[in-house]
């Protein structure tokens, strides 16, 4: 079948629907400039893998390294824009209220960034700052000794990203609503995932309905799909969502 025929099926698709679930990865971001999750390693965190950067054992062995990589990491971030496939999944969903679910394994904040309500952020969020060990009365981040990372100045407990870092559990209430979203669909869009992580690459093997995969490479996840659409996030989504 042709892509655009294969695309044209897609947007029936998504026209009967009653009920959309979106999944997204790394992928949704590359055309805002960032690099994905196993493209990031660029420059000096070249040498890197993400996979041991992104751990609480690393963060203990050695903190300042970890912080400056998420610092990097945030920096490039705060340049950057949502992109159109960002936002045709926003538009979507404001003139069709409670037919999407968006889940986001990206920590980036783009689709919050470009509309989109109620977003389950699966791993956190990287703008954000939590305390590595349980807080005390004396941990109060207004008086955060600033440094790499920033510490308690009382009981020097230790500043993290509010990231899920691999080996802990994600947010329980989004993931039971992803899971939920899933079992419920008539139809799951997975975008821009290599489908590596899991619990979250699990949901597209759990949709109740169709399987739509938007990726210019092959995935993990497609022999899951009922179709694979091999382009790009922001090209596709808006073709496939305009009403
Ligand atoms: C947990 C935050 C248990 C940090 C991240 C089975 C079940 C459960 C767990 C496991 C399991 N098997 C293994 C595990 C352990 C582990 C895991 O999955 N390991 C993998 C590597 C094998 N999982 C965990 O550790 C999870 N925790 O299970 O805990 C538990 C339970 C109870 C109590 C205690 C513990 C936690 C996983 C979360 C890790 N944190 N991020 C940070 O960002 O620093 S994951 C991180 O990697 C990203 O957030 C992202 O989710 C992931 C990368 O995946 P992708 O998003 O897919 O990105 P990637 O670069 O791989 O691919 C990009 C894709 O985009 C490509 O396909 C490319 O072709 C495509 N693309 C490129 N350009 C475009 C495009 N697509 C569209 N348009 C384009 N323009």
């Amino acid at each position: 079948m042709s892509e655009d025929v294969l695309l044209q099926e897609a947007r029936r698709w998504v026209r009967d629907a009653r009920r959309i679930a979106v999944l997204t990865g790394a992928g949704m971001s590359a055309e805002s400039g960032v690099p994905t999750f196993r493209d990031a390693q660029t420059g000096l965190w070249a040498k890197f893998d993400p996979q041991q950067l992104a751990t609480e054992d690393a963060f203990r062995a050695n903190p300042k390294m970890v912080w400056d990589w998420y610092a990097f990491r945030r920096d490039m971030i705060a340049k950057v824009e949502p992109n159109n496939g960002h936002r045709a999944l926003a538009a979507f969903a404001q003139r069709h209220p409670h037919r999407m679910t968006l889940i986001t394994q990206n920590v980036d904040g783009l689709h919050q960034r470009a509309g989109s309500d109620g977003v389950l952020a699966l791993h956190g969020n990287i703008s954000e700052d939590k305390w590595l060990d349980v807080p005390k009365g004396c941990c109060n981040t207004e008086t955060a000794m600033p440094g790499s990372p920033p510490r308690c100045e009382r009981c020097g407990n230790m500043l993290r990203p509010a990231v899920v870092w691999f080996g802990e559990a994600l947010p329980m209430q989004a993931l039971i609503a992803a899971e939920t979203a899933a079992q419920e669909c008539d139809l799951m869009l997975v975008v821009g995932t290599s489908g590596v992580v899991y619990p979250a690459a699990g949901l597209a093997r759990t949709a109740a309905g169709r399987v739509v995969i938007i990726n210019p490479e092959p995935t993990e996840l497609d022999d899951a799909a009922d179709a694979v659409l091999r382009g790009k996030a922001a090209q596709l989504l808006p073709l496939l969502l305009e009403d």
